[in-house]
């Protein structure tokens, strides 16, 4: 029962204090209060998970999560896309509510108002330590960053006790990873200075020096030129400052196992979030990775994730934390092959299956594009299986709420706190999911996609939006794959679904769905 309690911290408290904590009222706080875990990665797909059974990457480690806790098969992201996944997995809230919540350039002001209740806030009100370490794509600052300064607000600002991020993406300036507010490693003669718009004199891009790049790029990303890869967005000074992309898994793992380590000793339980930048473009694996999938980088970041994952656990187990910790691992969206740069991803494929027997991929309203693997573990607390229940990362926050004592809840935010343990598999009935703030319904066994202009295919990454000008109905019951279209034949279906759809879209959204005929 008291597996949790590390050495140092049974050799550092008294006597009186064994007493004091082996006192029943403590037993069930400490009982009812686990440390969090939550591994969050960027563009992994249905499946790119072995445990999900359908694809030919193994990933042993990930697997030990899905096999060892809850393997969720109806689990959503609430967008297609990074930010307003993100953005809805820490408010709660349903990112099309947020005009903001779309996919921000490095510069983007923070789009969490610091007044709004986050998963880091309520876990921090319930006596938690809390902590974020890795990629942000959030915002920071207020509309102008002087990289230089202390950036405010930043994640420190909506909940998060320690943070050491990189802002936006691995593929967008500014390529430095910043703690607490402060570039790491800035030199005060060398300063940063960033632009979306326009170049800085002088500095060589993606296009006007294709001879300095170590990796092409394939659309978009020809801007300011880091480590040879050319970037979204442009970027002078701040030299020291620049992380190298071959060891950013090697530098996140090790600041992730630090705050683990010197959290052990503490009396309050911690809240990691761990939001990792595989298998996201650019696809830098650290060199002992490179090749071993056989698929190319992006098959190599996803052994290096795995890896990575892996390492987490076991520092878990060291530390005796393994039994009061609580692990949640998903993803922020679905998977893409080619996503701006030539890395082979799709040459180098073979018969591995990122989408599952999904359709679509990022950016898409199909399946593939929010149906993400979705794993819940806590060692001897977890009823183990699989759960065929409908949840989404929204809500995240009522169901840790309510099992960290909390009454705060998410706007959008359902607790289901009873399904993410296996005590029951009676999800969520519905759920709305997004695309470029495009909206579809996943409601019981049935998907519908409202008639959408915009192109079927997009064509740069090759993947199925889910736009068409006729509704779109699916059982995905017998039709996981999204073919047969039954908005004609089932119209009764068709009718209830949009009527739920409405109810939630309702006028809470600041979105008008203006394509909607
Ligand atoms: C797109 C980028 C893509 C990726 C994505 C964000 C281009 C052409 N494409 O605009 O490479 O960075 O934004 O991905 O620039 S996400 O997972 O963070 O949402
Ligand atoms: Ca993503």
């Amino acid at each position: 029962m008291f597996l949790w309690l590390s050495k140092s911290r049974l050799s550092a408290i008294g006597f009186l204090s064994l007493i004091s904590i082996l006192a029943p009222a403590q037993q069930k706080s400490d009982k009812k209060n686990p440390n969090i875990v939550l591994i969050y990665l960027d563009d992994l797909g249905y499946g790119d998970v072995s445990a999900y059974q359908s694809g030919t990457l193994r990933t042993p480690n990930m697997d030990v999560l899905a096999n060892g806790g809850l393997r969720f098969t109806n689990g959503y992201a609430s967008s297609a896309t990074c930010t307003p996944s993100r953005y809805a997995l820490l408010t709660g809230t349903y990112p099309w509510r947020n005009q903001q919540a779309k996919i921000l350039p490095g510069t983007a002001p923070l789009i969490i108002d610091t007044a709004q209740m986050t998963l880091p806030k309520m876990l921090k009100a319930q006596g938690y330590e809390t902590a974020v370490i890795g990629k942000w794509h959030l915002g920071l600052g207020t509309g102008f960053v002087d990289w230089n300064q202390e950036i405010i607000p930043n994640p420190n600002h909506v909940g998060f006790e320690f943070s050491h991020i990189l802002a936006a993406t691995q593929d967008r300036v500014p390529t430095v990873y910043i703690e607490n507010g402060w570039v790491v490693n800035l030199d005060p003669n060398d300063p940063i200075q960033v632009d979306y718009d326009k170049n800085f004199e002088g500095e060589p891009t993606g296009l006007s020096n294709p001879e300095m790049l170590t990796m092409k790029w394939h659309h978009g990303h020809n801007n300011s030129i880091v480590n040879g890869i050319p970037r979204i967005g442009f970027m002078k000074g701040g030299e020291r400052a620049k992380w190298s992309d071959v060891d950013m898994a090697d530098h996140f793992l090790q600041k992730g196992k630090a705050y683990i380590t010197e959290k052990a000793s503490s009396e309050k339980p911690f809240f990691l979030f761990f939001p990792m930048h595989q298998p996201h473009v650019p696809r830098t694996p650290h060199p002992r990775f490179e090749g071993k999938s056989g698929m190319g980088p992006r098959g190599d970041t996803l052994l290096e994730a795995d890896w990575v994952i892996g390492e987490l656990y076991t520092t878990l187990e060291i530390e005796g934390l393994l039994e009061n910790t609580l692990i949640i691992f998903t993803s922020d969206n679905g998977p893409v092959l080619n996503d701006g740069y030539y890395d082979d991803a799709v040459e180098k494929l073979g018969n591995h299956t990122p989408s599952g027997p999904l359709r679509g991929g990022k950016y898409a309203l199909f399946e593939a594009g929010t149906k993400v693997p979705f794993v819940v573990f806590w060692k001897g607390e977890i009823q183990l299986g699989v759960s065929n229940a409908l949840v989404s990362q929204i809500d995240l926050l009522s169901s840790l709420a309510s099992l960290v004592g909390s009454s705060e809840t998410g706007m959008d935010s359902e607790n289901l706190m009873d399904v993410f343990m296996g005590k029951s598999h009676e999800g969520r009935e519905a759920v709305i999911v997004e695309a470029s703030t495009k909206t579809a319904l996943r409601a019981g066994d049935w998907a519908m996609i409202p008639p959408y202009t915009g192109p079927a295919v997009q064509n740069q990454v090759n993947i199925e939006l889910g736009n068409s000008p006729e509704y779109q109905l699916y059982n995905l019951k017998i039709d996981p794959g999204q073919r047969n279209n039954l908005s004609k034949s089932n119209p009764e279906k068709l009718e209830e679904m949009k009527k739920i759809y409405h109810l939630i879209r309702g006028n809470g959204s600041t979105i008008e769905p203006l394509e909607l005929k």
